[in-house]
């Protein structure tokens, strides 16, 4: 803290999956930079939005929802993504679903115990509700458990409240100078973003079908005048997890791809193309150095 006018922060978005994380964080930003589905355990790295104003910028950090499940690798790296960010920022994020509490959410509830920044509860969807008079008592049940500096509802698909959440983050953002030039809305480069993008049209293609083992490469890409050519791998781990992907006469595998390329136009404002190939790469999920060169480093 120091005392320039200006006022810059970091916030963490935390919560167990599926709750609506990523969401909410690019319609803060009113731009896509994480990817979201209806599948849980979706985000998978910690990823930083950044939204500046004249007066103040806020550093978002978009999280990997914290879970109980299997103990591999992967899941390991992502719950450290989600845990190893809770001392390091100036407010806290919790996000919930409204009327739906589990146990998932009481993990996440227990690593907040010795956070020293303040808390917001943040009640999702409330889009859902089929009858408002029931939040109430939900939310009373969760401020029973523990103190929470302010709880807001809202819909972070329908829009609706976020600026009041907004407004309850610039009233506790510390005096700071810009950490992030004024024009850059994320840590991540545009071929992370891309790899992602892809993935988030796998997720959404196969849905439960999708082996959960799969992640996306970027092996080659070439920005040349107005066109940029990705070539990129999709990994998975056995025969059929490949057949499924790629679908009757490769057409699953064109369509995750042209969908993936339009979103990745729309991103870089310019032409794209793209080539996906699906390798079958053994066990990458539960093997650390697999998981290192795919991009899962140690955070
Ligand atoms: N009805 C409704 N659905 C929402 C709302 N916010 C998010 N969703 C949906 O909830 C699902 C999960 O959203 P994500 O943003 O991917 O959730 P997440 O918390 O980032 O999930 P992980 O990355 O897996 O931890 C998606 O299908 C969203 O469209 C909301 O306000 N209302
Ligand atoms: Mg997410």
């Amino acid at each position: 803290m120091n005392d320039s006018a200006f006022q810059c922060g970091f916030i963490a978005i935390i919560g167990r999956p599926n709750v609506g994380k990523s969401t909410l964080l690019n319609h803060i930003l009113g731009q896509k930079i994480s990817i979201t589905s209806r599948k849980p355990q979706t985000t998978r790295h910690q990823i930083l939005g950044v939204k500046t104003t004249d007066t103040a910028q806020v550093i978002y950090v978009d999280t990997p929802g914290i879970h109980n499940r299997r103990s591999t690798a992967i899941n390991r790296y992502m719950n450290r993504a989600a845990n190893s960010i809770l001392d390091d920022v100036d407010l806290v994020l919790f996000v919930v679903q409204a009327m739906r509490w589990t146990e998932e959410d009481e993990i996440v509830m227990s690593r907040l115990q010795h956070v020293k920044a303040p808390i917001l509860l943040v009640v999702n969807k409330i889009d859902k509700l089929v009858d408002k008079n029931e939040l109430l008592p939900f939310i009373d049940r969760l401020t029973a458990m523990r103190h929470f500096d302010s709880v807001i509802p809202l819909s972070a698909l329908h829009a609706q409240n976020i600026d009041q959440l907004e407004a309850e983050v610039y009233e506790r953002l510390p005096h700071n100078e810009p950490f992030f030039p004024v024009d850059q809305i994320t840590d991540r480069t545009v071929r992370f973003l891309s790899a992602e993008i892809i993935r988030e049209k796998l997720v959404r293609e196969l849905g439960q079908e999708l082996p959960y083992a799969t992640t996306v490469k970027i092996e080659r890409f070439e920005e040349e005048n107005t066109l940029t050519r990705i070539f990129a791998t999709i990994y998975v781990e056995t025969k059929g997890q490949k057949a499924i992907i790629i679908g009757r006469k490769g057409a699953r595998l064109k369509s995750i791809g042209s969908k993936a390329r339009v979103d990745i136009e729309k991103m870089l404002e310019g032409k794209v193309y793209l080539q996906l190939w699906v390798k079958i790469r053994e066990g990458w999920s539960n093997d650390e150095r697999a998981l290192a060169s795919l991009g899962y480093s140690a955070e």
